[in-house]
């Protein structure tokens, strides 16, 4: 799971393992800045990439997250896919993009997540949803923590990425 600072990843993280405080969900962008490893029923790993994009931090801090993720990406050999979350009220930014092209060539599945969907109306988030699909060549879904749009969807999208690899729980 990747995307930048405060889009609401500790959040989403918490509601699909339906624990209130796995991940710590913070106010202050910008805190979390390992890889964060969940071992879920003992059969895969959900990754928690930090965050990115956090105006406040040095650009020598920020050049190591990024060779830190670049590097996780491309030689994790275990890696099934992303999930690369993205607000709705924002457009993707050169980071988000920059995450594309790092795993382009390992063909590996993507999924955008439209977080904070309950920030916007209707209409806005659809066209926010085709935006991001059109931009960015990847199926991108809806998301909020607040009213459990997308939770089904998503869970049911990790599920089949794990199916593939016959890694069902
Ligand atoms: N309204 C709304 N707020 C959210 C949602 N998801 C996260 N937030 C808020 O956004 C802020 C950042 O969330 P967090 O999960 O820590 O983001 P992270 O930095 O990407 O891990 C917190 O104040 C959350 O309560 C959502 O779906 N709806
Ligand atoms: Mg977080």
């Amino acid at each position: 799971m990747a995307g930048r600072s405060n889009v609401g990843k500790s959040s989403l993280i918490n509601r699909l393992l339906g624990q209130r405080k796995l991940a710590k969900v913070s106010s202050t962008p910008g805190k979390t800045r390992s890889l964060n490893f969940y071992l879920i029923n003992e059969k895969f790993y959900l990754v928690d990439l930090p965050g990115y994009g956090y105006a406040k931090v040095p650009r020598t801090v920020k050049a190591g997250w990024g060779k830190l993720i670049e590097d996780y990406l491309q030689t994790e050999t275990r890696l099934i896919g992303l999930i690369l979350l993205l607000d709705c009220r924002r457009n993707p930014t050169p980071e988000d993009l920059q995450l594309l092209d790092w795993l382009e060539r390992r063909q590996l599945p993507v999924l955008a997540v439209v977080t904070k969907s309950d920030k916007v109306n209707r209409d806005l988030l659809n066209r926010k949803v085709r935006q991001v699909e059109t931009e960015l060549g990847v199926p991108a879904i809806p998301f909020s923590v607040k009213s459990g749009l997308g939770l089904k969807e998503l869970a049911g999208a990790v599920g089949d990425l794990l199916m593939e690899k016959n890694l069902k729980i």
